[in-house]
């Protein structure tokens, strides 16, 4: 035995002779994880490390973010503008001046034919704040079409809407800290260990100290739901109905908290005469909890000292969406759980600076939270702009998923695509698709030429990506944290802000509107319009922000000229009696009758379909799918399949079988596990052509958010495996 050991080799590390870190932040999930690149001597990326002094991740990195500066280097990024007359028609290469132009005609003759709105611009959750600010710059103040938006109504616009209808306004109101203060947490739909892994470590390490009770809802048991107290695998779509039941027994039981709901909250008697019909046996039936747990839960989360909820995706992507974020607002109001340590209702964000986009990138409205639908607003930043204010729409327009079915319908002709790629991510991809091929002019601007939407485009602008740019990002906790330029991009590539100011030069002929070109000059001009506001980050500046590895809004010039240390009050909102966001102060309770209104399994497609995510892959994986540690994990797309279901299909591990919905098919390898009951599968949206041929997505009233999470499909053997697997691999080969 000794001897074996002896002969051992102790493990040695390669020297990768780093010469240099340099700093940045993760540019994959919200959490927003400090990060350095290691350069060699050549000055070549080659490796990744967390930032020990910085508040979120505390030194860690997850499997994305250790390989990141992979990125710089992988296949399929482009290195030169391409255009093409029709997208039948193979690319040609061309020089900026050219692509540019050619987007500016094309923008133009779309505009001149058939009006300003028939040219929508749709973007991301996933470039830089400033680039944000200047492209709302763009297209609000000088392209002026009123159909921008983002693909963040694919992800958070359920949050918005129902933090809007709740609170005011949008902004969550907690911090990771609260997992430090907090004496219950209740996960809604939200499989943070692979979804957002460091969140996950800070709740874990909070967790092991002071033990307090974690309940999850999901119908699948995730990792999440593993370590759970109380696991409450939902009837999918039914979040709502468990809500309204919690409420119930909470009321009944008088474990409200009446003086919070007083000072702070409209709407009480409404509320109460809503969840007064969901008494837990009633709602057992619908919700698949039972009547006792559902007992339990109400009394655990409205007894805790202090209670929070966190949720993702499991509640924003359903047809109650928005309600159910309402939903958990509602919870936290009734027991006095919002701005105080421990006790919040916190959205998990899901894209690096998916809050950046809603602060700051005129979407949904104009810059910080400012409305079209307010005339103050409109008038303020066409002043600050130097623009006409009549050339601002008075109320917002179309929502991503509405401006997919205008294309359909011929009302909108011409669609830029920013970092975003709808045809591997919206619902009903053959829908998406016979859209894309009736635009009459598409430009595609991505870090990486083959992105599926691309094949519809008429010009292609190759952009730089993350750390390739200079500039900020918002992470779940409002925490802006600075990203350097550390190297430039590939090629002629450019950061989207140089092909955003590009741009503009051609609309803005008379130099009216200011675009600066530095990142931390736009900056300051951001925080100028900030002053006063929710999200005043006046205070800040880009070096500010390296040095304090992130600062939460708000942070106030005052504050900044006081000397007072970030965050300085940045770390949670409604601290104060009546600090809502509405004219008196006092936040909304909702109540939300259930519709049931989902595709739901039936004879002909007898299993729930749920899509969503792996931690070792991002989103299409145009990124993670190039980079070897990564994309070793999971390189062919599968179903998770409860071992039972499996059996009774005479399906074996590893086989291919075929996915029919009502829409299309799908080929998937089957992996049987009790991490889904026997009427589900899992499939991980990842795979091109594949989880969203399926999908329905209905959409969200509120939020235009689609239903990802609920559809129906009947699974088939296959006979010919070689077959399938050829034909599975031919998708993914695309
Ligand atoms: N590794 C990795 N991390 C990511 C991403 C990625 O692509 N890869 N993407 C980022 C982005 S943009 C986002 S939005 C987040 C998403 O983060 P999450 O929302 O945590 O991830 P998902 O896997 O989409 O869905 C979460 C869970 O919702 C559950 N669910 C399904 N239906 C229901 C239901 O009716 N009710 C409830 N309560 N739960 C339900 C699913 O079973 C699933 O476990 O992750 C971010 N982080
Ligand atoms: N079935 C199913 N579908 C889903 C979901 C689900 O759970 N299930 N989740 C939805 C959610 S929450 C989301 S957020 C969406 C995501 O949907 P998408 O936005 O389509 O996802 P990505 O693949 O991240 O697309 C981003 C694109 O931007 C490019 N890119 C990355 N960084 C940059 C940059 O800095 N500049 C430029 N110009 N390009 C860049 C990438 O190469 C990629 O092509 O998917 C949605 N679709
Ligand atoms: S948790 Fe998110 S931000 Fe942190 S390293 Fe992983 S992907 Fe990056
Ligand atoms: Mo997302």
């Amino acid at each position: 035995m000794l001897f074996g050991r002896n002969k051992k080799n102790p493990i040695k590390i390669a020297d990768k002779k780093i010469v240099e870190w340099k700093y940045a932040t993760c540019g994959y999930c919200s959490t927003g994880c400090s990060i350095e690149v290691g350069f060699n001597d050549e000055g070549k990326a080659v490796s990744s490390r967390g930032v020990a002094d910085a508040d979120v991740n505390r030194g860690k990195l997850c499997l994305k973010g250790i390989f990141e500066h992979e990125l710089f280097t992988s296949a399929g990024r482009s290195l030169t503008p391409l255009q093409r007359d029709n997208w039948h028609q193979s690319w040609e290469k061309t020089s900026w001046d050219s692509a540019l132009d050619k987007v500016y005609d094309g923008i133009k003759t779309v505009q001149e034919k058939y009006g300003r709105d028939s040219f929508a611009v749709i973007s991301t959750g996933q470039m830089l704040t400033e680039e944000f600010y200047t492209l709302g710059k763009l297209t609000r103040g000088l392209i002026g079409t009123n159909n921008y938006d983002g693909n963040t109504t694919l992800c958070m616009a359920s949050a918005v809407s129902g933090y809007k209808r709740s609170f005011g306004s949008d902004g969550p109101p907690g911090c990771y800290e609260d997992f430090e203060h907090t004496d219950c947490l209740i996960a809604w739909g939200s499989n943070l260990p692979e979804q957002h892994p460091i969140i996950y470590w800070r709740f874990k390490e909070a967790q092991e100290k002071r033990h307090f009770p974690l309940i999850v809802v999901d119908p699948r048991v995730t990792m999440l739901a593993q370590n759970a107290d109380i696991h409450l695998p939902i009837t999918p779509g039914t979040d709502v109905v468990l809500q309204n039941a919690l409420m119930h027994v909470i009321f009944k039981e008088n474990l409200h908290d009446s003086d919070y709901i007083k000072a702070n909250t409209n709407g009480l008697d409404e509320l109460m005469a809503e969840v007064e019909k969901y008494d837990p046996i009633t709602a057992a039936k619908i919700c698949g909890i039972d009547e006792d747990t559902i007992r339990s839960v109400a009394r655990l989360y409205a007894g805790a000292g202090a209670a929070m909820s966190i949720w993702t995706m499991g509640i924003n992507q359903s047809t109650h969406g928005s309600d159910g974020v309402v939903g958990i607002n509602n919870l936290a109001l009734i027991t006095g759980n919002i701005g105080k340590p421990g006790g919040t209702s916190l959205s998990i964000t899901g894209q690096c600076n998916a809050m950046g986009t809603r602060e700051w990138s005129s979407c949904s409205g104009l810059p910080n939270h400012r409305l079209l639908e307010n005339e103050q607003d409109r008038k303020d930043i066409a002043k600050f702009w130097n623009i006409d204010e009549e050339f601002l729409p008075k109320k917002r327009g179309m929502f991503q998923t509405d401006i997919y079915h205008a294309i359909e319908a011929g009302h909108i002709k011409g669609l830029w695509l920013i970092a975003t790629n709808p045809l591997s991510s919206l619902p009903n991809s053959e829908r998406v698709r016979r859209a894309m091929q009736k635009l009459e002019f598409c430009v595609v601007q991505d870090c990486y030429e083959d992105s599926e939407s691309n094949q519809y485009a008429h010009v292609y602008l190759p952009a730089g990506t993350w750390a390739e740019k200079e500039g900020v990002m918002t992470n779940t906790e409002r925490r802006i944290n600075l990203i350097n330029a550390i190297i430039p991009p590939p090629g002629e590539a450019k950061p989207d802000l140089w092909i955003f100011n590009q741009m503009a030069k051609r609309f803005n002929k008379d130099n009216k509107v200011n675009f600066p070109d530095k990142s931390a000059d736009i900056f300051l001009e951001m925080g100028s319009i900030s002053k006063g506001r929710l999200a005043d980050i006046s205070g800040m500046s880009h070096a500010l922000l390296e040095k304090n590895r992130g600062i939460q809004w708000p942070y106030t010039e005052q504050q900044a000229a006081a000397g007072e240390a970030p965050p300085a009050g940045g770390k949670r909102l409604y601290t104060e009696t009546a600090t809502f966001r509405y004219a008196d102060g006092k936040a909304k309770l909702i109540p939300l009758p259930f519709i049931d209104n989902n595709e739901v399994p039936d004879e002909k497609f007898p299993i729930w379909l749920n899509t969503g995510r792996l931690i070792e892959h991002w989103h299409g994986r145009t990124k993670t799918g190039k980079i070897g540690n990564n994309n070793k994990y999971s390189p062919i797309p599968f179903i998770e399949i409860n071992p039972d279901l499996a059996l009774e299909l005479g399906i074996k591990r590893g086989e291919y079988v075929r996915l029919v919905s009502r829409r299309s098919d799908a080929v998937v390898m089957a992996t049987p596990t009790h991490r889904v009951p026997k009427n589900m599968v899992f499939l991980p949206f990842h795979f091109h052509d594949c989880a969203n041929r399926l999908t329905l997505g209905l959409l969200d009233p509120h939020s235009r958010q689609p239903a990802y999470k609920q559809s129906a499909v009947r699974i088939e053997r296959l006979e010919d495996q070689q077959a399938a697997a050829q034909l599975s691999m031919e998708m993914r080969n695309f």
